[in-house]
């Protein structure tokens, strides 16, 4: 990665640091409240606190990682940035920085406890609203630079196949502006002039809708840079070969084309929404498990391989043969464990019968946690590991190694705990989004207090894993620093470049396409927000 590149990465990766640390803290303290045995001093609201770690942790932790790793990865795959595309990339990193300082605010000052799903009808302060739209369009500027960038080397290199992390960086960032235009949307139109008090009402169900819309392809925006980690950088890692160029580029093609049209499986037990139109966007959900199916067999083909080239012959033997001593590989490989029972949480949240059970339940919660906060970050944090000290000229030693294996060790079992613990009490009917409660001494809910005192076993090691995270860190930007600098690990492929995928760089065929499908998936059910009278529809009036 070029030097002054460099500088641009770093500085949103401090950002990640000091998020994470932030955010963790809440997240440990939620537990402890939720277990019945702690309550928040200075007079800390529940709600409160978990907006803060919602929004720290999902909205700006990530977001400046996304953006720094794929500057990164640019960098390193097309070459570097221009002054232009360097430019815009701190131009987004000021804009989320200030959209971030505006939202930390209100919420520190109460104003805004609406979690970091902020659809309606919970109301925020409008500094709140105005600070998250600026971090979303501080991302559009970041990006703005990145594609600059890649269409840059795809003039200079005319005919030729674009580098494939290059490639699945400007995918991602396509998918990003075409969903962000859904939060846009709600934001302006309807929350700036409701917070203002310009309009009396809101539409709840639309704002519901516009969120989801967003909302899904949020969740795929931050697994495909955990993805191009897999994919491109893993195999490397292992000094192996990736298993499929072409592959890898068509997964990328199908998250582009299905993890939009799909939010409104976030919403199949809201009323003002047809059952036809719940059960078409059920339909495209299970399309976009798809690449994720692809992702896993490709992951256990480089596996399998790499172990058999190293002398394995039995059925599963190969295992044995991975490199279980090296850090960055354990991170990852327990994120990719964490991701089986993940996706198929996801598969149960997504059948239409079964979403009825587990709704609003804590299973969510537990859903989530093994997805965004397990292979998600795990990777993220590998890709820590070799970036740092790249960036900074440094090279991963003994103790940062063993730190990585700490981390990996103690987020798996506090993640483990925690979110095994959630998806059973949700399972018994424990909601989500609540604080502790003995629900008048109702007998289904003490069932729920054994999980929750369990979830804060969970969140405490979780802790102490933020904490080694952060040493981890700190180890990696410090100490002397070295020429034989640790490298940004990209892979190569088994397989040449097929002609007949070509068309997965026909940029205007993949707009028309992705258009094609969001237009078919809302475009009645918004209308009928406006014009049917399906109950619901046109949203609730407030008060
Ligand atoms: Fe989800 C709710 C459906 C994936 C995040 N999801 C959420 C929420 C979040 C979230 C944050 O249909 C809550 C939002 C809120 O606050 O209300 N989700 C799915 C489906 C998938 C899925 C079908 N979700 C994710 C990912 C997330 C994420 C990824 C974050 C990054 N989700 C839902 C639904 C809801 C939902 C409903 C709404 C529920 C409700 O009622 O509110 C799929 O994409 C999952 C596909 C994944 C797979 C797994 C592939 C496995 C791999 C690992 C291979 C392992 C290897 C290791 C190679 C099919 C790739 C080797 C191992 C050896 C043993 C050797």
């Amino acid at each position: 990665v070029d030097k002054k590149d460099a500088k641009l990465v770093l500085a949103n990766m401090i950002w990640v640091a000091f998020a994470l640390l932030i955010g963790g803290t809440a997240g440990l303290l939620q537990t402890l409240v939720r277990s019945g045995h702690f309550e928040l001093p200075f007079g800390i609201g529940y709600y409160q606190l978990l907006t803060l770690h919602g929004v720290i942790l999902a909205l700006v932790m990530t977001f400046f990682f996304i953006m720094g790793f794929q500057i990164a990865a640019l960098s390193r795959t097309s070459g570097p940035l221009n002054k232009k595309e360097r430019t815009l990339g701190w131009i987004g990193f000021w804009v989320m920085t200030i959209g971030t300082l505006m939202s930390a605010t209100m919420i520190a000052l109460n104003e805004a406890s609406v979690l970091y799903t902020f659809y309606a009808p919970l109301q925020a302060h409008v500094i709140h609203y105005i600070g998250l739209a600026l971090v979303i369009v501080g991302t559009w500027i970041s990006v703005a630079g990145q594609m600059m960038r890649y269409f840059r080397w795809r003039r200079e290199n005319k005919g030729q196949k674009t580098p494939l992390l290059s490639y699945m960086t400007a995918v991602n960032n396509l998918m990003w502006y075409v969903c962000t235009i859904g939060v846009a949307s709600t934001v302006l139109f309807q929350f700036v002039p409701w917070s203002l008090g310009l309009v009396e009402t809101i539409n709840i169900t639309l704002s519901r809708t516009l969120f989801w819309y967003f909302g899904h392809a949020l969740v795929y925006f931050w697994l495909l840079p955990a993805y191009m980690v897999w994919y491109a950088v893993t195999p490397k890692i292992l000094g192996a070969k990736g298993f499929s160029d072409n592959l890898a580029r068509l997964s990328f093609v199908l998250f582009l084309f299905f993890s939009i049209p799909v939010g409104i499986h976030h919403q199949l037990v809201d009323p003002g929404i047809d059952a036809f139109w719940k059960g078409l966007q059920v339909v495209l959900t299970f399309m976009v498990i798809v690449p994720s199916l692809m992702t896993a067999f490709s992951m256990f083909a480089v596996f399998e391989t790499y172990g058999r080239n190293k002398g394995a012959t039995g059925l599963l033997d190969w295992f044995k043969k991975l490199p279980w001593t090296d850090a960055r590989f354990v991170l990852l490989f327990i994120g990719m464990l964490f991701f089986i029972p993940g996706g198929l949480g996801g598969i149960i949240n997504a059948s239409g019968q079964m979403n009825q059970l587990v709704h609003n339940t804590i299973w969510i919660v537990g859903h989530f946690h093994i997805t965004v906060g397990a292979p998600v970050i795990l990777t993220y944090f590998a890709a820590m590991m070799f970036l740092l000290p790249h960036l900074t000229g440094r090279k991963i030693d003994k103790i940062a190694n063993r730190l990585g294996l700490m981390l990996a060790y103690t987020w798996a079992l506090g993640m483990g705990i925690m979110s095994a613990a959630m998806h059973f009490a949700g399972l018994r009917g424990a909601p989500r989004r609540s604080t502790f409660s003995e629900y008048g001494g109702a007998e289904v809910a003490e069932e729920w207090i054994t999980y929750q005192v369990m979830q804060a076993v969970g969140g405490s090691f979780l802790f102490i894993a933020i904490i080694i995270a952060i040493l981890l860190f700190l180890k990696l930007v410090t100490g002397p620093k070295v020429n034989d600098v640790e490298e940004f690990p990209v892979a190569e492929f088994m397989d040449q470049y097929d002609p007949a995928v070509k068309w997965v760089d026909n940029w205007r065929l993949l707009i028309i396409i992705t258009a094609f499908l969001v237009l078919i998936a809302y475009t009645v059910p918004i209308t009928q927000m406006f014009t049917e009278n399906i109950p619901g529809a046109k949203g609730f009036k407030l008060w």
